[in-house]
Formats: C-alpha cells, sequence, structure tokens
C-alpha cells in the first residue's frame, strides 16, 4: 500500500491505562481498524507452528519487549489485510511504539504517524484496574509481579517514545484517570482540535 493514503494513530499508555477501552470508542464513531500490538502477539504466541510462541510468551510474562522484527512484522500484516478485506485505511496503532527502534522502523519502512494519543495515567490508578481486570482476564501478565515489570520496562523504555514524539509536538495528551466516558469526551475534544 501506498503510506500517502494511510492514516495511523500510535495509541500509547501505561499497562492498563485504558487504551484498548478508548480505541473501541474511537472505533464505533470514526470508522478506524483498532490494531493491538499486545492482542496481535498474543494471537501470534498461540498460532499452531509459530516459531515465536516461546518467546512471546516469555517477553509478556516479564513484560519485556518483543524484538521489534517480530511486532513490526504482524502490525504491517494486518494492515495490508485489512485493506485488502475492507479497504479501510485508517488505523489506531494501540500499545505501539513501546520502544524507540521501535517507532524509527515503523515509520520508516510501513508508514509515519499522524499523532500520538498518549493516555496518562498514575501507576498506583493502573495497578488497581489491572489486578480487577486479572481475576477475570486470564492474561498470563495481570498478576503483581508482571504488572511491576510492565511498569518499569513502561518507564524506563517507553515513556522515551513519548517524550521523542512530544518534542515534535506530535503528542496529543489525555488525561486517563476519570471513568471511560470522561476521558472519552476529552479525547474528542483535543483530537477536534488537531484533526479537524
Ligand atoms: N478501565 C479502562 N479505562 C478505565 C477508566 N477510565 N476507568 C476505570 N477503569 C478503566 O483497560 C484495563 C482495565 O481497566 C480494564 O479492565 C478496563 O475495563 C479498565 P484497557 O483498556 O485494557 O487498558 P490498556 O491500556 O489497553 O491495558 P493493557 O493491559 O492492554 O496494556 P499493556 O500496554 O500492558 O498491554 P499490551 O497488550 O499492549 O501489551 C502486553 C505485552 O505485550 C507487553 O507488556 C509486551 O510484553 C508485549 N508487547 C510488545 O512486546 N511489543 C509491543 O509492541 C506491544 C506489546
Ligand atoms: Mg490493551
Amino acid at each position: 500500500f501506498s503510506p500517502a493514503d494511510v492514516t495511523v494513530l500510535f495509541v500509547l499508555g501505561g499497562p492498563g491505562a485504558g487504551k484498548g477501552t478508548q480505541c473501541a470508542r474511537l472505533v464505533r464513531d470514526y470508522h478506524f481498524t483498532h490494531l493491538s500490538a499486545g492482542d496481535l502477539l498474543r494471537a501470534e504466541q498461540d498460532r499452531p507452528g509459530s516459531q515465536y510462541g516461546q518467546l512471546i510468551k516469555d517477553c509478556i510474562k516479564n513484560g519485556a519487549i518483543v524484538p521489534m522484527e517480530v511486532t513490526v512484522a504482524l502490525l504491517e500484516k494486518a494492515m495490508r489485510d485489512t485493506i485488502s478485506a475492507t479497504g479501510n485505511k485508517k488505523f489506531l496503532i494501540d500499545g505501539f511504539p513501546r520502544k524507540m527502534d521501535q517507532a524509527f522502523k515503523f515509520e520508516e519502512v510501513v508508514c509515519p504517524a499522524r499523532l500520538v494519543l498518549f493516555y496518562d495515567c498514575p501507576e498506583a490508578v493502573m495497578e488497581r484496574r489491572l489486578l480487577e481486570r486479572g481475576k477475570t482476564s486470564g492474561r498470563a501478565d495481570d498478576n503483581e509481579e508482571s504488572i511491576r515489570k510492565r511498569f518499569r520496562t513502561f518507564v524506563e523504555t517507553s515513556m522515551p517514545v513519548v517524550d521523542h514524539y512530544d518534542a515534535e509536538n506530535r503528542v496529543v495528551k489525555v488525561d486517563a484517570t476519570p471513568p471511560p466516558d470522561q476521558v472519552y469526551a476529552e479525547t474528542q475534544v483535543k483530537l477536534k482540535k488537531v484533526l479537524g
């Protein structure tokens, strides 16, 4: 596909900030296709015959970042498949890039992002949400030990990505602490200002 026809918004924020929750609303109202890097990795992990299954499993459990080649290839394939199946070329890329090398690689080989939507949330709030979800989610990383590691990776490795885009004035920052509908209302107002 031609990068010029494609619109990509990166949706970033700490573990449990509410990226997936807000993306669902944006899909409903603005006809984006939602691609969660974490969901794509979990699906690849469970795909019979995948050569990356064990690697992905270990990374997710430890809150570590899967080597970018794997994630970028999954995202690019999902974008191609979506475009050929539906024609939709507007994407929310959720939970990616979470390391500088991924950001550079994606914008070089796939396409530049239009902007970064950043959900800002205190750790204590995110922890409460993840522990609550962990009661029923079945996610291998919704436990105290994995959550601690995910937070550390976020602060050390993923926040620099947000800071990088912020320095380029490409970040729309939204307070993710209030209830979901309130966070969404702020998202809509701020996106409208930037995208029109
Ligand atoms: N909730 C949501 N919003 C709320 C609100 N405003 N008020 C109250 N409750 C709210 O929400 C989390 C929970 O909080 C839910 O129960 C929700 O109802 C509630 P959700 O919308 O799921 O938050 P989200 O930010 O999407 O949290 P998630 O757990 O998905 O974030 P992570 O970034 O940790 O997970 P992800 O799936 O993106 O990545 C998992 C792992 O995959 C990473 O740790 C890493 O190991 C690997 N990965 C890579 O290696 N590379 C990548 O590029 C991406 C992932
Ligand atoms: Mg998510």
